[in-house]
């Protein structure tokens, strides 16, 4: 069976689970927090998600975890059976990664600090949205999926993606990215109704006030061991 490691308030975590519960396999969860000695000793750069696979391998990054359940378990399958389709929808997910994921996590340090952001940070995330906004509005085609006609592991990359962009990014930037992006907010809406989005959303409130103790207190530990 296999073990997911990492916790629920963790966006890119859920979208595994959700990859996981969508084709219906059997899974446990382990709860680990970044930083913890276990996790460092499981995953290369000390991130979640981690998986355990039937076979013992430890596996991290959620888009090569996402592939080898693909891989490993194709029934239900998650991506088109032609190649060059099967590429469209992996452009769709890194870029959803480089251009609107990672700009939006640029906030994350000082908003959990409770600390200003320097204008020269939002002037550089919002230029990489920008173009993510542009891309995505000429890859992502709501008809009424992500890439098309078939639900797509793109569909369930940008959705939790997303979630980082409205919870970070816009707020920060006072600017509703999603709002750019003909299609995407009722595709968001549709998606976020279906009942694993709502499992894994339950799941993650419940997480969330373990995690920001978590947070609080790595905050403190690193402020205590800053000079004066
Ligand atoms: N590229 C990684 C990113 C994973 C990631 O950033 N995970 C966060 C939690 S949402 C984390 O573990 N952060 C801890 C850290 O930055 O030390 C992936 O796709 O899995």
């Amino acid at each position: 069976m296999i073990t997911l490691y990492g916790f629920a308030a963790s966006n890119y975590y859920n979208l595994v689970k959700h990859v996981l519960l969508y084709k219906e396999l059997p899974f446990q969860e382990n709860l680990l927090y970044s930083g913890s000695d276990e996790l460092l000793a499981i995953s290369p750069v000390g991130k979640v998600p981690v998986i355990k696979t039937a076979e013992g391998l430890y596996l991290s990054e959620s888009s090569v975890i996402c592939d080898f359940i693909e891989e490993t378990y194709p029934t239900t399958p998650l991506y088109p059976e032609n190649a060059g389709e099967r590429a469209v929808v992996r452009q769709i997910m890194k870029v959803a990664e480089l251009y609107f994921e990672l700009p939006s996590r640029r906030f994350i340090p000082y908003v959990f600090s409770g600390t200003e952001v320097p204008e020269s940070i939002k002037a550089e995330a919002r230029q990489v949205l920008t173009r993510g906004v542009t891309a995505l509005n000429r890859l992502c085609q709501f008809s009424p999926w992500v890439a098309g006609e078939q639900f797509t592991m793109a569909d369930i990359y940008v959705y939790y993606v997303n979630t980082i962009v409205s919870a970070f990014g816009s707020s920060q930037l006072e600017w509703d990215v999603l709002a750019e992006i003909p299609g995407m907010k009722a595709w968001n809406d549709t998606l976020s109704q279906s009942t694993i989005a709502q499992t894994v959303e339950a799941d993650r409130k419940a997480n969330m006030p373990e995690f920001m103790q978590k947070v609080t207190a790595l905050i403190e530990a690193a402020n205590a061991t800053k000079p004066n």
